[in-house]
């Protein structure tokens, strides 16, 4: 039976610990999130950090990146992916540093997308850097494609560079961002529809309200999962998500009624092909 890898995305850069005080930002609650998170189904956690001394704010200290990656390696076996998207308001030269923590994977945003009111800058020659010093230092990127156009720019970076560290390519659909692809299964479809030959799996997450039908759509085409507090703080109408395990709990529930269920660790790995 397929299974389905769900990767938590507990924290984000963009919602403010005053404002949704159970969004995880310490390092100690990180660490207990993603053990729950891991026992409730996820094969990967997506991280951003975030910086208690200074009101909780998304941060790219080195120091403080290291120890995450390491706390999070010596309490769970979940691929630890670090977010190189950071804030819309971090400097392109220290997202790059992102990589000196050697996570086992990061993340890597296919183009330049409306974000909300603000401009996500992802200029081709950061892509291309970014991808360059993946491969040089063996970090896994995951592609996240929040426009149609950013599956051409993936097809740009494969063809100049080839493939990834690892050998394989894997795609993050992150739908419903305000002024972005939106959170439909037509848009889902269309993006599935045009992946690059190279692809060798995909997930889909749904901002907000997209949340659950796209995480639907995701199973039923065949795709992988990512939840969590960064991209939807809601249940429901009226109900608050307490803990990033609720949301990997319902989809792990989901990917099981669909006869997909979630994938262990060690599948993520090999899925993934991050270093050993
Ligand atoms: N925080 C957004 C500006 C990523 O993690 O790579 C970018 C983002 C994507 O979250
Ligand atoms: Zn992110």
């Amino acid at each position: 039976m397929p299974s389905t890898l769900i990767t938590v995305a507990p924290t984000g850069a963009e919602t403010a610990r005053a404002d949704f005080p159970q969004l995880p930002t310490t390092l100690q609650e990180l660490v207990e999130t993603a053990q729950r998170c891991e026992g409730a189904g996820a094969g990967l956690i997506h991280v951003h950090v975030r910086d208690p001394e200074a009101g909780h704010a998304p941060t790219l200290d080195p120091v403080r990146l290291r120890d995450t990656v390491q706390a999070l390696r010596e309490a769970t076996d979940l691929v630890v992916q670090l977010s190189t998207g950071g804030s819309v308001r971090d400097p392109l030269e220290k997202r790059l540093t992102v990589l000196d923590a050697e996570p086992d994977s990061c993340s890597l945003t296919c183009g330049t997308v409306n974000f909300g009111d603000d401009v996500f800058l992802n200029p081709h020659g950061f892509m291309s850097d970014l991808y360059v010093r993946a491969q040089e230092q063996e970090v896994v990127p995951e592609f996240e494609i929040f426009e149609l156009g950013h599956l051409a720019s993936l097809s740009r970076l494969i063809d100049a560079h080839g493939l990834p560290f690892g050998g394989k390519v894997h795609v993050d659909f992150v739908t419903n961002v305000p002024g972005a692809m939106p959170g439909t299964v037509e848009a889902l479809v269309a993006g599935a529809q045009m992946l690059p030959a190279e692809v060798t799996s995909w997930s889909a997450t749904g901002i907000g309200r997209a949340h659950l039908p796209i995480a639907a759509a995701a199973l039923a085409m065949g795709g992988h999962l990512r939840v969590g507090m960064e991209d939807n703080l809601m249940m429901a109408r009226g109900q608050q998500v307490q803990h990033n395990a609720e949301l990997v709990e319902r989809a792990a529930s989901l990917a099981t009624t669909m006869q997909r269920p979630p994938m262990s660790t060690d599948e993520a790995r090999e899925l993934l092909a991050v270093k050993d």
